[in-house]
């Protein structure tokens, strides 16, 4: 058994619909693909408003809350999980700072954002996030788990 890959970092990815609209997904998924890490988990979803408040309950009293959910909740999102040693952070950057006028070039929101209501990509920001939010997102039999990590009495 290799315990050190059963502990193996993942996090919680989203395209939003702004992403998907507008045809960025494979690009998306490249840059974390030609990084490195490992997709574990990934499905097209449409989540409902109240979903989406779910998934934002952190930034509940934020005057934006309310529009964010009604965006994230218009149509469709590519939500996905990356695993990988370091993703989640090393995905925050990847991705770049929230706000695409302050995101340098080089990362996702700095290539290809310009509007921070407009950001097209979701990363977990720390492990307990990382952990809520694919709880919220996937079932658990929806991630993928490596064979090596299967009891060896599986068939
Ligand atoms: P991040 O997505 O980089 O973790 P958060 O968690 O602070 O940033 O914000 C979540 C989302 O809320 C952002 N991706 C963005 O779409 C939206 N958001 C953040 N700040 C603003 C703002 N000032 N005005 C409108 N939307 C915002």
């Amino acid at each position: 058994q290799e315990a050190h890959a059963a502990e193996m970092e993942r996090t919680f990815i989203a395209i939003k619909p702004d992403g998907v609209q507008r045809g960025l997904i494979s690009e998306i998924l490249s840059r974390f693909e030609r990084k490195g890490f490992k997709l574990v988990a990934i499905k097209i979803v449409v989540p409902s408003k109240d979903f989406a408040g779910k998934h934002y309950h952190d930034l509940k009293e934020r005057p934006f809350f309310s529009g964010l959910c009604d965006f994230l909740s218009s149509g469709p999102v590519v939500a996905m999980v990356w695993e990988g040693e370091g993703v989640i952070r090393y995905g925050r950057k990847l991705i770049g700072a929230t706000d695409p006028q302050k995101s340098v070039p080089g990362t996702i929101r700095g290539d290809l954002a310009v509007l921070v209501g407009r950001n097209i990509i979701h990363g977990s920001d720390g492990p307990e996030t990382a952990k809520d939010e694919i709880k919220l997102w996937f079932k658990q039999e929806e991630l993928y788990n490596s064979p090596s990590l299967a009891s060896s009495s599986s068939p």
